[in-house]
């Protein structure tokens, strides 16, 4: 067995190889050996359009709208207005779960909702199918909303889908009726659809109930979409500490929720990438502040609660998450005092989405293992560095026009929950808003931080690494396992999950565990043990 050691440099030169000139000088800017630096966070090129050719891994704006933002709120009608594929391969992919069961509980999850837009409907337009579908979908269900998604062929041929959608809203009176025009092609990745999702439901939907919410301590859950029941878990311990969950965005979410959100004194921002926009926007027009949270990693779950606790202030609250941490605690450091004997040093890899990417290597290291590399699908600059770019929103008072305009120097946003003053104390208290952790920043030194990193980087890296587990989505599960690496999906988590909060982490060492520590990868051949001119040791300094 031949041993090489590799130097992070060496290992993007060789992926980097491969490629036509002008592409290897494109995908450099995306491929970063991180270098700590004193003061400054590196740049690394993200949230650019996918090189033509290149298999990656990220999806479509409409996978970002519908199947992300507003796919997992269970009592909206969602019509995808396309061909019948758009909408049969976002149902029920996510794992998004739901407890909607009781007595009128609206559920429309298990339902596809499509336009079955064929040629004729390309050719002649496809408005009146349409109204159609949403007519049937109101006689049908009487729902509180319908939403209608935009696809590719929709934008192409210029259906008006939110003409229809007002002359509907009209005629019915008593249900809500918008679109998203989240063509698949209108950004570089899903991160646009989000952004669309995010506008079209505060424009909409947000603020339209007014009544008070009982609860102490009312906060906002952005960015948590309860994926294998994460948001089960969560909800859980705010339970425990006393915390009143006003609205999830969108894990198992209804749309009087939605519509109540302005009803809260917090946001707390779990996946910054894909809702921030909200968090701006009920800053902007609410006065509600934001701060980051991560409930991924038992150690980052008792940070968040604190944070939470922090910003309210009480004395018998803070105890009283204090309490709920030192009685979840044990039975985590029990676990992981088992798992660690097995996993310590091990060594992981993942490129997926734009937070779990990063998330998860907090869970990792509870195991005392180690990330290579890792990277974002579809995460812009802020999210690699954790710097929130506080955009220059102007949300209008009586209208709900959204408009990028520059905020006045004196605005008042804070107002009126907290005073510029208090604000400033907690700033000081060691609570920052605007400013969280990053992937960059947190990853170690000569770690390989790749942006929007396709079938043959992967392949190569697994090649090159071997790393105990690597872990993405769907596309790249059998092509990893085939070279004998086990592969966790860090998306749908396969069939497993939750992740989240305490119970989540021990769910999810005892996972890693049995997946690291299988004996079945060692009864088959991966190309390098056939052929040893391919054997390559790293070596982590
Ligand atoms: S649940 Fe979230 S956590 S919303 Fe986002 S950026 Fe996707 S669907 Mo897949 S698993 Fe993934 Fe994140 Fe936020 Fe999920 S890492 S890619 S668009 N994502
Ligand atoms: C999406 C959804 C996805 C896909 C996951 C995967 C998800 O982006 O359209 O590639 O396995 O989490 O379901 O990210």
């Amino acid at each position: 067995k031949k041993l090489v050691k590799w130097e992070p440099t060496d290992i993007k030169e060789e992926m980097l190889k491969k490629y036509p000139p002008k592409v290897a000088r494109k995908r450099a800017k995306q491929i970063m050996i991180n270098e700590a630096l004193e003061n400054e966070t590196p740049e690394i090129t993200a949230n650019v359009r996918t090189i033509p050719g290149i298999i990656t891994m990220r999806g479509c704006t409409y996978a970002g709208c519908k199947g992300v933002i507003l796919g997992p709120t269970r009592d909206i009608v969602n019509i995808t207005h396309g061909p019948i594929g758009c909408g049969f391969y976002s149902w029920l992919t996510r794992r998004n779960q739901t407890d909607a069961s009781g007595e009128g509980d609206e559920n429309y999850m298990p339902y596809c909702f499509s336009t079955d837009m064929e040629d004729k409907d390309i050719i002649f337009g496809g408005e009146k199918k349409l109204a159609a579908a949403i007519q049937e979908a109101y006689d049908l269900f009487h729902p509180k909303a319908i939403a209608i998604f935009a696809t590719c062929p929709v934008g192409l041929i210029g259906d008006d889908i939110h003409a229809v959608a007002k002359q509907m809203k009209e005629k019915f009176g008593d249900c809500n009726v918008f679109g998203f025009s989240c063509e698949g092609y209108k950004g570089v990745s899903q991160s646009a659809g989000h952004h669309i999702a995010n506008n079209q439901i505060f424009k909409h939907v947000v603020g339209e109930n007014d009544e008070e919410k009982p609860g102490e301590y009312r906060i906002n859950l952005l960015g948590e979409y309860n994926i294998g029941g994460d948001g089960f878990e969560i909800d859980r311990i705010l339970k425990l500490c006393g915390i009143t969950n006003i609205a999830t965005f969108s894990g198992n979410s209804t749309y009087d929720q939605f519509a109540s959100a302005h009803k809260a004194d917090l946001n707390c921002v779990m996946c910054h990438r894909s809702i921030n926009y909200v968090a701006d926007m009920l800053e902007t027009k609410f006065g509600i502040p934001w701060i980051k949270v991560n409930f991924i990693g038992a150690e980052s779950t008792a940070k968040s609660l604190r944070k939470i606790g922090t910003y309210f202030g009480d004395k018998s609250f803070i105890e009283k998450i204090e309490a709920v941490i030192a009685a979840e605690m044990p039975e985590i450091e029990a676990v992981v005092a088992d798992v660690r004997t097995r996993t310590e040093g091990k060594t992981a890899m993942m490129f997926v989405g734009g937070s779990r990417a990063h998330h998860y290597q907090d869970l990792f290291s509870e195991m005392g293992m180690k990330t290579l590399s890792a990277g974002y699908e579809f995460a812009h600059r802020d999210d690699y560095e954790g710097r929130h770019v506080i955009p220059n929103l102007k949300v209008d008072a009586d209208s709900r026009n959204i408009e990028e305009i520059t905020v006045e120097a004196d605005d008042t946003r804070y107002a009126p929950r907290k005073t510029e003053a208090e604000l400033a104390a907690l700033e000081e208290g060691g609570l920052k808003f605007k400013e969280y952790e990053g992937l960059i920043p947190d990853m170690d030194k000569g770690s390989l931080i790749i942006d929007d990193c396709n079938q043959y980087e992967a392949e190569k890296l697994v090649e090159i690494l071997k790393p105990d587990i690597f872990c993405a989505g769907i596309k790249e599960k059998y092509s990893i396992q085939k070279l004998g690496v086990p592969m966790k999906q860090l998306h749908s988590y396969d069939s497993g999950g939750p992740y989240a909060g305490f119970k989540g982490a021990i769910n999810f060492y005892k996972e890693i565990d049995r997946l690291t520590n299988s004996k079945v990868w060692s009864y088959m051949k991966a190309p390098w043990q056939e052929s040893p001119e391919l054997s390559a040791t790293y070596v982590w300094e």
